[in-house]
């Protein structure tokens, strides 16, 4: 057993005793897959823990659902990043879906996680869904007016992931959904970095008419408090009352009706930083 501590700041951290599974240089990152004993098994890029057993099914839920029950009938779905494959798996479980595109820099992620993380990335091979090894910010580019959701689930706002969260990315995101389109995207911690947060926020808000902000509970990532940035031009993303009904028919752990009737409670200080 080693311990394993992820900085949150100069001064803080989450430690975890830990056996090591794997550890490889990919071209883009340091990837570490830990078994631990209260999260299981746990994927680490470049210092930086992206999901783990026990909690994942909190972040994959809250990133995808809230957009995929707010669109009315959502069929062509684009993930950024988010190789693991949790969010795709969440995706699947919207029946209108036909293709989910999931763009991913860096192929070996994919293939730790179908190695190590069977649960998370279970739903990669279904025939419904198309991996593309390429960079999200040229991805982008060539496909115009073409998915009704897309989401963003890539790591903190540093090295590779750093283009996904300026205005311009977001630009190009607009212009690759399609009528009725909604974006979301994870935008770190409010308390812990605020700075990520108020400025991914910031860059999103130049861009599309309806901005919304939610929270939710993931142990694992710095503070505990996530925050999750919605948006479209056409939809009224912090309109809850429709398409309730959706949410009923999904088999959750954490996403639920009444957690969908408040998404946009906010604590008063995260108010204040919008
Ligand atoms: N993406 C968000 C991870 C951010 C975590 N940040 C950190 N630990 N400092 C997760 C990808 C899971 N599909």
């Amino acid at each position: 057993m080693i311990w394993f501590t992820e900085h949150w700041t100069e001064n803080v951290g989450l430690t975890v005793k830990a056996n090591e599974v794997k550890r490889i240089k990919s071209k883009y990152q340091e990837i570490l897959v830990l078994d631990t004993p209260e999260f299981g098994k746990m994927l680490v890029l470049d210092g930086l823990v992206q999901t783990t057993e026990r909690d994942e099914f909190i972040y994959h839920e809250m990133l995808a659902h809230p957009a995929m029950v707010m669109h009315s009938n959502p069929e062509r779905v684009l993930v950024i990043g988010g190789g693991d494959g949790g969010t795709v798996r969440e995706i699947l479980k919207h029946k209108s879906v036909k293709e989910v595109h999931l763009c991913e820099i860096d192929e070996e992620v994919i293939i730790v996680s179908e190695k190590y993380f069977p649960s998370i990335s279970e739903k990669l091979r279904d025939p419904k869904v198309k991996i593309f090894i390429e960079d999200g910010n040229s991805f982008l580019e060539e496909r115009k007016d073409y998915y009704d959701v897309i989401i963003m689930d890539s790591s903190d706002p540093v090295g590779a992931s750093e283009v996904l969260f300026k205005k311009e990315f977001y630009e190009k995101v607009k212009s690759s959904l399609r009528k009725n389109g909604i974006m979301v995207a994870q935008t770190e911690s409010p308390i812990l970095q605020e700075k990520y947060f108020s400025r991914a926020f910031g860059e999103i808000r130049k861009v599309f008419r309806n901005v919304g902000v939610y929270l939710a509970y993931v142990p694992t990532y710095p503070s505990g408090m996530w925050s999750f940035t919605i948006a479209s031009d056409f939809v009224d993303v912090k309109d809850t009352s429709v398409n309730r009904e959706k949410v009923k028919e999904l088999k959750t752990k954490y996403f639920c009706d009444s957690i969908y009737a408040c998404l946009f409670a906010l604590p008063q200080f995260v108010q204040e930083i919008l």
